[in-house]
């Protein structure tokens, strides 16, 4: 795990990764580097981490400092330990349905989803949002399931009326309790993937969950949602690509 700069946030999230690995029993090794590393310094470490055998899975954790380009840097971990299903090979793999790794949001997500009984065949699915790391890849996953896929965003007309159509809404904008009870359908699976700081500094979500959880038939909350199974789902890929790396089926 690799953490540049001192975003609290950033923080708290990747020491919850380090508790996890310990859980489960795997070694990591954190790598917190200072807000001032230069994009040679971040890709001297990658390269040390690709060609490390006692390394199965690479994390640096994002956001990056604005000076440092997470393209590139993404771009230069080995496509084999790359647990977090961002480098491009993986995100190509991920639209053709051919992949060893899920990204660990989305696919944290379908955990949740499948977790209600709910079978996504058929139903009417919308993604508010359209990050390469959640929106994007999490319409993959849930068309991959056979829904049928709305992905909405900034320019989308009349947001609140598509949204009411969704058997299973998935909320990933990043705008505190912004999804209240009138954009969501009786009996709706509801998932939010938002991880933010109210006017009071209080962690919430994208979802008004007090507002919601009656007309919801399934709701996650924020904390103890997504969060904690995009950490789950980590541990999966890394435990997928240490097999793989030391040939164990
Ligand atoms: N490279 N960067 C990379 N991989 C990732 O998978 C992430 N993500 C997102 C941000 N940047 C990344 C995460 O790890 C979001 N994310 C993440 C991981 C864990 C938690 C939240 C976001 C988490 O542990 N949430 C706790 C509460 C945390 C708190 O108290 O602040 C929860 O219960 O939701």
């Amino acid at each position: 795990m690799v953490i540049v700069g001192d975003d609290p946030a950033s923080q708290v999230y990747v020491k919850n990764k380090e508790k996890a690995c310990e859980a489960v029993g795997f070694n990591s090794f954190k790598y917190a580097l200072p807000a001032e590393t230069t994009e040679e310094e971040l890709l001297a470490l990658v390269d040390k981490l690709n060609n490390d055998d006692r390394v199965d899975g690479i994390l640096v954790q994002l956001p990056l400092p604005k000076h440092l380009d997470d393209k590139i840097i993404i771009n230069n971990i080995r496509v084999d330990k790359d647990v977090d299903a961002f480098h491009p090979v993986n995100v190509g793999k991920i639209m053709i349905g051919d992949y060893s790794f899920l990204p660990c949001t989305p696919a944290g997500v379908m955990e949740l989803i499948k977790s209600t009984g709910t079978e996504v065949a058929g139903k009417e699915c919308v993604v508010i949002g359209r990050s390469n790391i959640v929106g994007k890849p999490q319409a993959m996953l849930l068309l991959h399931e056979n829904g049928t896929v709305t992905i909405t965003h900034s320019k989308t007309k009349d947001l609140k009326a598509v949204c009411r159509r969704a058997d299973i809404l998935v909320a990933a904008v990043g705008r505190a309790r912004m999804v209240k009870a009138d954009y969501i359908k009786e009996g709706a699976v509801v998932i939010d993937v938002g991880m933010n700081r109210d006017e009071n500094g209080k962690l919430c979500g994208d979802v008004d969950f007090e507002d919601c959880k009656e007309k919801a038939g399934f709701i996650t909350p924020v904390p103890g949602g997504v969060g904690p199974m995009t950490i789950a789902m980590l541990m999966k890929n890394t435990l997928t690509a240490g097999k793989e790396h030391h040939g164990i089926k």
